[in-house]
């Protein structure tokens, strides 16, 4: 755990989240800041600051968060979704926490 992580905070429980789905692993809960109708963040409990971050060792997690997507998805009723992971400086990237963006409810602008 970094102790100055937001994200670090919210999965130890030290800070509260609109919590949808949570095992020893992985976590996911509504944005604070929604940019669609629905809008959750999915995180690794684990401290990983990027994707430039992973290793080979993060494989068996990254896996079973990937595959949690659809199924945190559906559980929201969300037939389609989009998923976005801001990466580094310049790509938007504000919390440095490792988390993938669920995007779906009304229809979200193509690009
Ligand atoms: P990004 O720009 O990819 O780093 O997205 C960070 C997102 O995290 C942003 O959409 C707002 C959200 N966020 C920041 N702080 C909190 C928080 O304390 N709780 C929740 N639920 N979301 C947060």
């Amino acid at each position: 755990m970094d102790t100055d992580c937001i994200f670090c905070k919210i999965a130890a429980g030290d800070l509260p989240a609109k919590k949808v789905y949570e095992d020893d692993q992985i976590m996911a809960f509504f944005d604070i800041h929604p940019k669609a109708s629905v809008h959750l963040l999915v995180i690794p409990k684990k401290h990983i600051a990027t994707l430039n971050d992973l290793n080979t060792t993060d494989s068996a997690l990254i896996s079973k968060l990937v595959l949690a997507l659809p199924e945190i998805a559906k559980e929201q009723k969300l037939e389609g979704f989009r998923v976005v992971v801001n990466n580094g400086p310049g790509s938007g990237q504000i919390v440095y926490h490792l988390h993938f963006h669920i995007l779906g409810g009304k229809q979200i602008p193509t690009f």
